[in-house]
C-alpha cells in the first residue's frame, strides 16, 4: 500500500507539471482528489487496515494529499496568469495607430462673404434683417416708388406666381417692411442679405442670385455718410488700397442715384483683363433714399433722410476669390468648395 501511495503521488505530480491549460489541471484534480479519485479510494480503504497500520498509512495518504493540493494551487496560479497574459496580448489595442479621419465640411464662399459683411456692419451698429422670398407686388415695387406700368415690373423679367405675388427681384422689399414695421419711426440701420430671383440665365447671370442691401434712415443723413460707409465696406472686403468712383445713375427708389466702381484689385487700377483695361470694376448701386419712399413707408422726409446701397454677393465673392464662372457657386462640386477651407 505504501508503494501504491508513492506511485499515485509521483503520477499526480507529473501530470500536474505537464498540464498546459486550466481545464486539464481541473481533470487532474478530479482524477486524484475527486469523490471517485485514486487517492480518495485509498482513504476509503483505511477502514480495513489493522490498528497499527492505520495511523502510519493515514499520515502517508494525508501528506500525499496535501502535497498534491499544494502543487495544484501553485500550478493553477501560474496557468491563470499565463492565460491572462495571452488574452491581454491577443486583445491588445494599439492606441498609437492613426484614427479614422473625420471629414469636415467647408464653408461655402458665398457664406464666407455674407458672414464677413454681417460682422463688419454689426460692428458699426447695424441690424441684420431678413424677409420673405415670395413677395407681394406692394412691397417689391409699389412702396419702392415703382408704380404700376413701370418698366422694371415687366412680366418678362420677374417670376410672377399670380398678379399679386412674385419671387422678390431685390431685397429692398425687406427695407420697406422694416420701415413700415417701425411704428415709432425711429432711426434705422439695417443690412439685408438674401436670395433674389430674375428671369435670366447665362455664364454671368443666374435665375437666382444673392444680394446684400443696406439702409440707413436718420436725421441729417447725407451723401458723405453714404460715401464713408461704402469706403469702409469695400476697403474691408477688397483691401485698404481700394478706391471708389461714383457715377451718376438712376434707380426709382433713390435720388440722386449712383453706380459705384472700385479700383481693380488685380492691377491696382493700371488696367488688366479683369477690369477690361479700365482700371475700375462696377460693384454697387447706391443713392439717397427718394422722399417718396420715406413718405410711403411712414417716415417724414422733412425730418428724416437716408441712404441705401446694394451689391451682388456672387459678383463680390467671384472677385474676392478669383472665381470665373458664377455657376461654380451653385454646382455643389466638392473639388471647388473645399478650396475655400482655409483662412484668407
Ligand atoms: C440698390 C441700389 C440703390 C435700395 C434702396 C432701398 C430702399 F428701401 F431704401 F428704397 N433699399 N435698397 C437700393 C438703392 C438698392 O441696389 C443695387
Amino acid at each position: 500500500m505504501e508503494e501504491q501511495v508513492s506511485k499515485i503521488l509521483k503520477n499526480a505530480l507529473q501530470e500536474i507539471e505537464q498540464a498546459k491549460e486550466l481545464k486539464i489541471l481541473e481533470d487532474v484534480k478530479v482524477k486524484y482528489l475527486g469523490k471517485k479519485g485514486e487517492l480518495t479510494a485509498l482513504l476509503k480503504m483505511m477502514g480495513g487496515l489493522s490498528n497499527e497500520e492505520r495511523p502510519k498509512m493515514g499520515s502517508l495518504v494525508n501528506s500525499a494529499k496535501s502535497e498534491i493540493e499544494e502543487k495544484l494551487e501553485v500550478k493553477e496560479m501560474s496557468l491563470q496568469s499565463e492565460e491572462l497574459a495571452k488574452k491581454l496580448e491577443s486583445e491588445r489595442i494599439d492606441v498609437t495607430l492613426p484614427a479614422t479621419k473625420a471629414r469636415r465640411g467647408s464653408k461655402h464662399p458665398l457664406n464666407r462673404v455674407i458672414e464677413e459683411i454681417e460682422d463688419l456692419f454689426v460692428s458699426m451698429g447695424y441690424d441684420v434683417v431678413s424677409g420673405p422670398e415670395l413677395e407681394t407686388d406692394e412691397y417689391c415695387f409699389e412702396r419702392l416708388n415703382l408704380p404700376k406700368g413701370h418698366p422694371a415690373r415687366d412680366m418678362q423679367d420677374s417670376f410672377y406666381i399670380s398678379p399679386e405675388y412674385l419671387l422678390r427681384t431685390q431685397t429692398s422689399a425687406v427695407q420697406a417692411r422694416t420701415m413700415m414695421a417701425n411704428k415709432e419711426k425711429t432711426p434705422i440701420r439695417v443690412i439685408v442679405p438674401g436670395k433674389t430671383f430674375r428671369r435670366e440665365d447665362d455664364a454671368t447671370h443666374s435665375h437666382q442670385f444673392n444680394q446684400v442691401e443696406g439702409l440707413v434712415v436718420d436725421e441729417n443723413i447725407s451723401f458723405a455718410d453714404l460715401k464713408g460707409t461704402l469706403e469702409i465696406f469695400m476697403k474691408h472686403m477688397l483691401g485698404e488700397n481700394t478706391e471708389l468712383r461714383f457715377r451718376p445713375s438712376y434707380f426709382p427708389f433713390t435720388e440722386p442715384s449712383y453706380e459705384v466702381d472700385v479700383s481693380c484689385f488685380k492691377c491696382g487700377g493700371k488696367g488688366c483683363n479683369l477690369c477690361k483695361q479700365t482700371g475700375w470694376i462696377e460693384l454697387l448701386g447706391a443713392g439717397i433714399v427718394h422722399p417718396n419712399v420715406l413718405k410711403m413707408n411712414g417716415y417724414d422726409p422733412e425730418k428724416y433722410s437716408g441712404f441705401a446701397f446694394g451689391t451682388g454677393l456672387d459678383r463680390l465673392a467671384m472677385f474676392k476669390y478669383g472665381i470665373t464662372d458664377i455657376r461654380l457657386l451653385y454646382g455643389n462640386d466638392i473639388r471647388f468648395l473645399t478650396q475655400f477651407d482655409r483662412k484668407d
